[in-house]
């Protein structure tokens, strides 16, 4: 089901519009991924921004690398894409006269860090400088407007990212929506966030992207039966957007589920 999304047909039966490239913080050309799985880099922690971590590259989609500490359990996990600021050369930290720290929840004995380093760094593949991309400049204002169609990470299961709707734009946030899963994914989040791309990104990026959620409200008669009687699985919350009937536009309600959170990265 993952491939049979079309956002051209999708657009149409939505009768929406997709946000214009120039309101993403996302280089027109998507850069390229020179990263290799096992590769080590150096990684601001994600739970303690200020500390500069070893980490290692253990998977990857498209231009976005899944990133472990190391040092640190593997249920931590984080993706960063390969333009990231985020993420820099082993040295780098050095150079500016920093030193790497322990990742937060470091899982042996503090004192064993200067030992733990030397050693995963000795005879370590390092990730070559030209692997690291230039972070593209933040467009200069919030341009996005509430109905926008985007492609955005879903937060809580960020290998993910599926099509999306600005539901509201205040300041300089907007409220990310995903399309068909009834708001249980939605967040706020800064207009220059690098979760969110353009209409296209996944498929230029050779990241997949999944089909909308089918959790939309429909009138009876636009309902699908289920196939069996059962009750519905985790598994069917995920079957493909595909439906009956082209389905009306749904309303963009500004301010809807407006809870804003203190603070987002
Ligand atoms: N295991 C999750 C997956 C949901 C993914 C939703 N995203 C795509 C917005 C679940 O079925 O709850």
């Amino acid at each position: 089901a993952t491939d049979s999304f079309s956002w051209e047909q999708y657009l149409k039966e939505t009768s929406s519009t997709p946000a214009p490239p120039g309101c993403f913080r996302q280089s027109r050309v998507p850069p390229s991924n020179d990263f290799k799985v096992g590769m080590k880099l150096e990684a601001h922690d994600p739970r303690n921004s200020t500390s500069v971590c070893i980490a290692t590259v253990m998977g990857m989609t498209g231009v976005r690398l899944r990133l472990r500490l190391d040092g640190s359990d593997n249920s931590n996990d984080f993706w960063r894409l390969v333009d990231s600021s985020d993420i820099q050369p082993i040295g780098t930290c050095e150079k500016n006269g920093d030193m790497l720290q322990p990742p937060l929840g470091f899982r042996m004995n503090a004192s064993s860090w200067p030992m733990f380093l030397l050693r995963t760094l000795n005879g370590a593949e390092m990730a070559p400088v030209a692997a690291f991309k230039k972070e593209p400049l933040r467009p200069p204002q919030n341009l996005f407007k509430p109905g926008m169609k985007l492609e955005a990470v879903d937060k809580k299961n960020p290998y993910l990212i599926c099509p999306a709707t600005i539901g509201d734009v205040r300041g300089d946030e907007v409220f990310v929506m995903f399309d068909g899963w009834r708001g249980a994914f939605d967040y706020w989040c800064k207009y220059d966030s690098r979760d969110i791309f353009p209409m296209g990104w996944c498929s230029l990026t050779k990241h997949s992207l999944q089909p909308p959620g089918n959790s939309v409200t429909l009138p009876k008669s636009l309902q699908v039966l289920p196939s069996s009687p059962s009750k519905p699985s985790r598994r069917s919350m995920q079957s493909p957007y595909r439906l009956p009937t082209p389905l009306p536009a749904l309303p963009v309600r500004k301010g809807v589920r407006g809870r804003r959170p203190k603070s987002e990265t």
